[in-house]
């Protein structure tokens, strides 16, 4: 009989085997095809998250090849128009698919008090021209990881599409090279409660599904957007200054978050998670200090709902902790947990998209 031990070495052990596979997946296909790096992008379309499609969009490293929306900061057909919309303005034609209208088990809450009624700070932008896709959100993130092995995926509203994706074809998360998470507070403080953030407390069943379906997790916390990372008032006159017409739209449709922000923190400026975690799936080299851990996620709490619990000091696998743990031992893989940014390397990567 093997020990917990010998199954979490072997496990870990087979982890590594297929992140080597993922990397050299990816290599390949930039390589030998000489296309650019396909990306995936699930999305909540707010304010944050128009900003973070423009850097995506408009980078010329990488190629979008899906948006999928899903219900969380508005409702999920809100958020395709606002995907659309944000397409349209950088003359993108990716393919839009609209995915669930609410948590796997539980009523949506929206952040409208956050992002304005319409996610855009309301500020009446017309409709998009064109209409979404007819595939469900979940079986296009399962056909575009099929038909793009080694893809990035970049997840920057509640996990819900995700997990239905992973219920169906578990076998997926294998395929996906970096799966990088806006969500969570890595041992801090919330935005939506003392303990949790607002994409993981949204649904946090579906975020523990991600957590432990073994896809290649770089937690991007809300830690990461504020204090230095803060777009402040001198930033914001910077970004107007380009005079583009997605430079204008980015700070005029944050109008309400950057008030939401102020009432929330006491921070001045526009707290920009989504995009942040974008500058991370661009270039992995603004990160100044990581680690990898077990993560899990809090379902059953009232008091801490949603809290992404982060074994910090390593001690999932000891006596006291190994039962609680022991899903996320079985299935062997850790997160890696970004800590701190270059807070330079972030704004200049916004820059370029804006000017
Ligand atoms: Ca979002």
């Amino acid at each position: 009989m093997r020990t917990s031990a010998a199954v979490t070495a072997q496990s870990a052990s087979l982890q590594r085997s297929r992140e080597f596979l993922c990397r050299v997946f990816a290599w390949q296909f930039v390589i030998l095809r000489r296309v650019k790096l396909p990306f995936l992008i699930d999305t909540d379309t707010a304010s944050d998250d128009a900003v973070a499609l423009i850097m995506a969009l408009r980078s010329p490293l990488i190629e979008v090849v899906a948006v999928t929306t899903v219900a969380g900061n508005v409702d999920v057909h809100q958020a395709t128009r606002n995907a659309i919309y944000t397409a349209e303005l950088c003359d993108s034609k990716v393919l839009v698919f609209v995915g669930a209208e609410r948590p796997l088990k539980r009523a949506h809450v929206s952040a409208d008090w956050f992002h304005g009624r319409d996610g855009l700070g309301d500020h009446g932008y017309p409709p998009p021209r064109r209409a979404a896709e007819k595939q469900s959100a979940p079986e296009a993130i399962i056909d575009t990881i099929e038909s793009h092995p080694g893809l990035v995926m970049v997840t920057l509203g509640p996990l819900t599409n995700v997990a239905l994706a992973l219920q169906k074809k578990p076998d997926i998360a294998a395929k996906v090279s970096r799966c990088v998470v806006m969500g969570g507070a890595p041992c801090c403080e919330g935005n939506v409660t003392p303990a949790a953030e607002y994409n993981i407390w949204c649904d946090p069943e579906a975020a523990r599904i991600v957590m432990r379906s073994g896809l290649p997790i770089e937690l991007v916390g809300w830690q990461l957007c504020r204090g230095e990372a803060v777009v402040n008032p001198t930033d914001i006159q910077q970004i107007l200054s380009f005079g583009t017409p997605v430079a204008k739209f980015a700070i005029e449709c944050n109008s309400r978050g950057q008030e939401a922000f102020l009432e929330q923190t006491g921070e001045h400026g526009i707290s920009l998670p989504d995009p942040v975690a974008m500058a991370v799936a661009l270039d992995a080299s603004i990160v100044t200090s990581q680690s990898e851990h077990f993560v899990d996620v809090e379902t059953e709490s009232e008091l801490t709902r949603g809290m992404t619990v982060v074994d910090r000091l390593n001690v999932a696998d000891n006596e006291r902790n190994r039962y609680i743990w022991a899903a996320s031992l079985a299935a062997g893989h850790k997160a890696k947990v970004y800590w701190t940014i270059d807070n330079v390397g972030w704004k200049q990567a916004l820059y370029a998209a804006l000017s």
